[in-house]
């Protein structure tokens, strides 16, 4: 039983609950309310009374919209909780907590296990390094299998996670598991501390779990007991440093940030001077200091390190923004994908609402208002349904207008699939400065990222940081369609400034003008967004199912059971998934079940149409042009970008790769990797190399080599074997009927190819989603077959492998999937569609065909001749 202290806590810890939706986060606040005496009547969300779900949105629906704090003290310690909702829609308020967390609880309701969206939230939980408990919920319903979900905790997110409540037998031994200094102290028999399990807990080894039941109030003390004894507290910096993580408005329209104190003080009244959203700097004077719990506030003169406040008094602070010393966090990556045009009932003048509507924006900077002056229109970014219901009572709730929305549009990115240089100049009259850029592509979901190589004799390191900070600061956008540019490495190569000339914005349109002049230079690639779907549907309908994700160029794993259901998981672009729930309804009868989450990006199918319907024009996009500006006689002049190269005064930096004999050591591997080099890597991969001589084909059969061959190199075909079965109209029946025939047909069809060929084959099955799956690489006659273990995407291994071998071997990728292409692109690898590879491979068996006949005719004539003399 807690210990009800009235002294005043000497410690804060800043907890968040973080769940999939309904899991039971709000019902768990409630619970720790309750039982530390902060409230004296239990509420309940089912009853619209709850402590934390206040708005009346979120009272009407049963679910939590905004995140909300509550605070109560714990034996000796006081705890802040931040209650998060669940839902993801909603997951970009919820992502925006994260980083002023001293601690989490992931929320999981003993009911339906790990969701997807737990593993969406436990990969932003490690992003941004959040020390994690788990309480296991609802365990009162019945049905719950606390062993069952223990090992789904260790499968699916991490051996870290230590049963806490049964307290096992080998508990201790459970602990010594998790971390090096655990093991030590267990192996010398000594006790293992607080000290120690909160150091563990801080590094992310030890994910201390809580069976019980929010609602019944059971377990939670126990969890409560542990929060306040083991949870990592904010380790304070002396110098002012806050965190924004929110702001809103109270119901006197005055706005509030809510910040998280990183170190030093915060005094009413003082003034705060910081840069503001709009770039100017701001000096303010604070007006209020409220520490929140639930629609309570308490008025504080001050505050400090650790703790978590609303501050009044500022006007241009957003969610992310770092004040002082604090650290400037990442932008959030869960992101709507789609657009909206909003439609406006006619006496509304869009020109008056868009202003207003700003103020929601401030609140959740992901909504990403757009003004559209040629159709004096508003558009704006969602993530699905449930938000753009909520937007649209919002709107009428706090401006009493009723809009509607149109049928949304899908947000592109780009990127690009080559190295180049991006040369920008700025020379007018009595301005100057060149900037060279080295533009790279980088994996799916990188961002951008910035660096210099630049040496600070060429270029000083003020211009340098103010070179790099211009180019942070900017939104840049594609040059095919104009989207954000996305995963691509900007690096400044190389600069030159004027002694007596150059000012600051120089160097701002030289690098941005260099950013744009790569870009029309590289091979560009439009990404679009897909979503991760779960689908349900009763068995017999499973094939409908099937073909209609085919049909959306989808990709999905073998159909589970679910009960009377079958289960069907994979990913789908956003274009063609948006929308299927009606479909699914209406042919399942309402049976049918379908969740969605944002998957990243993949390269676009539909790249050349898209991007000519969408009519961009970077050439005249004027505030992104790639020209530049040189000077002659006294005179600046405008210079194409394709014809830069010739007016540019320092050399290019991008020279053309020589293999010298003097690079360093990593190039020579890179540069010099032998054929017994590679046999080690291959038999690393796959064991002893067995080749049966039966398979061998024939010296004097001459290979067919429909991609060009270079004669003295064997090549290596890496096939991504589920995504050719589905591209073989014969395999793919087999597959629907029996996958285990189908994969083993695909094998045999392979020896065949690869012993006529004498290409070295590996056929790579994905066994990323199979849980407890630990991946086997096997030799299976003349080829290699590899099943990628339960964590590692079939994508990701062949990713591996052509960056291993891809440099100095001839490989072929084979694979319809984007984004292996894309990654088989970059490496300068060859790769061809699955089904042109089918094509290929039933030639190869008709010839085959017809040289087995021709064998056995030369024989027979042997023997006739033989039979003769
Ligand atoms: N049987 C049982 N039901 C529970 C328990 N905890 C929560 N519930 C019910 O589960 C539903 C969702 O609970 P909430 O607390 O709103 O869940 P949440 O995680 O806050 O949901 P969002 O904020 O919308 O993501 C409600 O109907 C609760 O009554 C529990 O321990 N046992
Ligand atoms: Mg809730």
């Amino acid at each position: 039983m807690g210990d009800r202290t009235t002294e005043k806590p000497n410690t804060t810890v800043n907890i968040g609950l973080v769940a999939h939706v309904d899991a039971g986060k709000t019902t768990l606040a409630e619970a720790m309310l309750y039982l530390s005496g902060t409230v004296k009547k239990l509420g309940r969300v089912d009853h619209r009374d709850s402590f934390l779900d206040t708005h009346s949105l979120e009272r009407q629906r049963g679910i939590t919209i905004f995140s909300k704090q509550a605070m109560l003290d714990w034996q000796d310690t006081a705890l802040t909780l931040l209650d998060t909702p669940g839902h993801v829609d909603f997951s970009a308020e919820m992502e925006r907590t994260l980083p002023v967390l001293d601690c989490a609880v992931l929320v999981i309701s003993g009911k339906d296990g790990v969701q997807a969206h737990t593993e969406t939230l436990w990969r932003l939980l490690k992003r941004y390094h959040v020390p994690t408990f788990l309480f296991i919920t609802k365990m009162d319903l019945p049905g719950t299998d606390e062993k069952a979900l223990m090992e789904e905790l260790h499968t699916r997110l991490d051996g870290g996670c230590v049963d806490f409540t049964a307290r096992a037998a080998d508990f201790e031994e459970q602990l010594a598991l998790c971390s090096e200094a655990a093991m030590d102290r267990y192996l010398q028999n000594e006790p293992m501390d607080d000290v120690l399990l909160t150091a563990m807990i801080a590094e992310r080894s030890l994910f201390p779990c809580f069976f019980g039941s929010g609602l019944r109030l059971d377990g939670v003390e126990a969890l409560l007991d542990a929060l306040a004894k083991l949870a990592p507290r904010t380790q304070a910096e002396e110098n002012f440093g806050a965190q924004i993580f929110k702001i809103a408005r109270d119901a006197q329209d005055n706005r509030l940030t809510f910040l998280k104190m990183t170190g030093g003080t915060l005094q009413v009244r003082e003034m705060l001077t910081y840069r503001g959203e709009d770039g100017a700097e701001h000096a303010e004077k604070i007006t209020q200091l409220r520490l929140y719990s639930g629609q309570k506030a308490r008025m504080t003169e001050s505050v400090s390190a650790g703790q978590i406040c609303a501050v009044l008094g500022l006007s241009a602070t957003w969610p992310g923004q770092a004040l002082g010393a604090a650290k400037q966090t990442d932008e959030p990556i869960l992101e709507p994908v789609l657009s909206y045009r909003l439609l406006l009932p006619p006496e509304t003048d869009a020109a008056v609402l868009y202003p207003k509507l700003q103020l929601l924006q401030e609140e959740d900077p992901q909504l990403r208002l757009r003004w559209d002056s040629r159709r004096q229109a508003i558009g704006v970014s969602l993530m699905g349904r449930v938000q753009t219901e909520v937007f649209r009572e919002l709107v009428k709730e706090r401006f009493d207008v009723d809009v509607t929305l149109d049928k949304g549009q899908i947000l592109y990115r780009e990127t690009i699939a080559d190295t180049v240089e991006g040369v920008g100049h700025f020379e007018p009259l009595r301005h100057y400065a060149e900037v060279h850029l080295l533009l790279e592509p980088l994996p799916a979901g990188s961002g951008l990222v910035y660096d210099t190589i630049c040496s600070e004799d060429a270029l000083d390191r003020n211009w340098q940081r103010l070179i790099l900070s211009c180019l942070a600061d900017k939104q840049h956008c594609g040059v095919l369609t104009g989207a954000p540019l996305t995963d691509v490495k900007i690096t400044l190569a190389a600069g030159k400034a004027h002694l007596k000339h150059t000012e600051g914005g120089d160097f701002r349109e030289a690098s941005s003008r260099a950013v744009r002049q790569g870009l029309m230079q590289a091979e560009n690639v439009l990404l679009e967004p897909w979503f991760a779907f779960t689908l349900e549907v009763p068995a017999d309908q499973i094939g409908r199912a099937i073909s209609d994700v085919q049909a959306m160029h989808g990709v999905f794993e073998p159909p589970e059971d679910a009960g009377e259901f079958l289960r069907l998981k994979g990913s789908a672009p956003v274009a063609e998934i948006n929308g299927y729930q009606t479909v699914l309804l209406a042919y399942t009868h309402g049976r049918g079940r379908l969740s969605l989450r944002p998957d990243g990006y993949r390269p676009c199918r539909e790249q050349d149409s898209i991007v000519s319907a969408a009519g961009y024009d970077p050439e005249a996009d004027t505030e992104n042009t790639p020209d530049s500006v040189f000077c002659a006689h006294g005179g600046g002049f405008l210079v194409k970008w394709n014809q830069v190269s010739d007016y540019m005064h320092l050399e290019s930096c991008l020279k053309p790769k020589v293999p010298a004999a003097d690079t360093t050591p990593e190039h020579r591997r890179i540069q010099s990797i032998d054929d017994r080099e590679l046999e080690a890597i291959m038999e690393r991969e796959f064991g002893p190399i067995r080749r049966p001589q039966y398979m061998r084909p024939q010296r004097n059969v001459a290979a067919p080599a429909p991609a060009a061959a270079a004669p003295d190199r064997k090549e290596t075909v890496i096939v991504d074997g589920y995504n050719l079965i589905y591209a073989w109209e014969p395999l793919k029946q087999l597959a629907e009927e029996k996958m285990d025939l189908a994969r083993e047909r695909l094998q045999d069809i392979l020896s065949n190819y690869s012993g006529f060929t004498q290409n070295e084959l590996v056929l790579v099955f994905d066994g990323y989603r199979t849980p407890g799956n630990p991946g086997s690489h096997t030799q299976v006659h003349n080829i290699r077959v590899v099943y990628t273990e339960e964590g590692e995407t079939g994508d990701a291994y062949i990713e591996r492998l052509v960056d291993e071998i891809g440099r100095n071997y001839r490989v072929r990728v084979v694979t319809s999937d984007n984004l292996i292409r894309l990654s088989a692109l970059r490496s300068g690898v060859l790769r061809t569609g699955s089904q042109e590879f089918a094509e290929e491979v039933e030639w190869v068996l008709r010839q085959i065909d017809t040289l087995l006949k021709k064998t056995n005719e030369q024989a027979h004539v042997t023997k006739v001749k033989d039979g003769k003399l």
